[in-house]
């Protein structure tokens, strides 16, 4: 019960890492307040959450690319639910694998919006009441990809170069307050993350951990669980992690 009493925000709760995170909080007894644009699979990640012990959960529709829904969800909180101590800005997605110079602009915008600028609003909208309340945590979902970019993942990979920019930054930002800052870089994780990637080619999507045994999203959640309960003056400022079938983004060794 490592996180009893604690209440943690989570975005991208209703799949992938966010589900699992929720379900490796909920086990130590943590309060969930969990976000999603998908209310159906919102609900049955909670009540999944509730089955593993969450002390509470409260569920928000949220689509983390409108600046406006974002700062209203974090002002409309039911006072109970308002202390924040962990944020995990986890909501995050990649749309399309094109060359640069023919990808599909909306595809662009789509990762832009959600990976930096949702990233920001939140962060924006959650972080002031940690330095004033004297306590927190911020939970940055990196990625791998952000620290070296792939052929055909320009665009994605620079939307978790930027994350990786401004999870350095804010921790630079915070130094002098007890707020910690984390980065968690995953490589390839088995969630809908390719099948989101391939607007639903699911064949194309299994294709990309073909021959590997890749992460789960409780791989990471386990990373998560991990920074998040260290002792209040150890900062960890970032986890790379990858499948032992991996060694960076260029490099995957497949069993045929
Ligand atoms: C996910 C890692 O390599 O599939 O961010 O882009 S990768």
């Amino acid at each position: 019960m490592r996180l009893k009493g604690k209440i943690a925000f989570i975005t991208g709760a209703s799949a992938g890492i966010g589900a699992a995170t929720a379900m490796a909080f909920a086990q130590e007894g943590a309060r969930l307040l969990l976000a999603a644009r998908r209310a159906g699979k919102l609900a049955q990640t909670a009540s999944r959450a509730v089955d593993r012990g969450a002390a509470a959960v409260h569920s928000i529709s949220l689509d983390v690319r409108s600046r406006f829904a974002v700062q209203r969800a974090i002002d409309e909180l039911p006072p109970e639910w308002a202390e924040i101590d962990i944020l995990v800005n986890n909501a995050g997605l990649s749309r399309g694998m094109d060359k640069l110079y023919t990808g599909r602009i909306e595809d662009w915008e789509e990762m832009i919006d959600t990976n930096v600028k949702g990233l920001l609003y939140v962060a924006r909208a959650v972080v002031p009441g940690m330095v004033v309340r004297g306590r927190g945590h911020v939970v940055t979902l990196g990625s791998m990809a952000g620290e070296m970019v792939y052929p055909n993942g320009a665009v994605y990979c620079a939307s978790k170069a930027a994350a990786r920019t401004i999870n350095d930054g804010l921790r630079e930002d915070l130094l002098g307050t007890p707020v910690r800052v984390t980065s968690i870089d995953p490589g390839l994780v088995e969630t809908e993350f390719s099948q989101i990637r391939f607007h639903g080619d699911v064949e194309k999507a299994a294709k990309v951990y073909k021959g590997i045994k890749p992460l789960t999203g409780e791989d990471i959640a386990d990373a998560i669980l991990w920074a998040v309960t260290r002792p209040a003056h150890v900062n960890i400022a970032r986890v790379s992690l990858t499948s032992i079938h991996q060694a960076n983004t260029l490099l995957v060794h497949r069993e045929s």
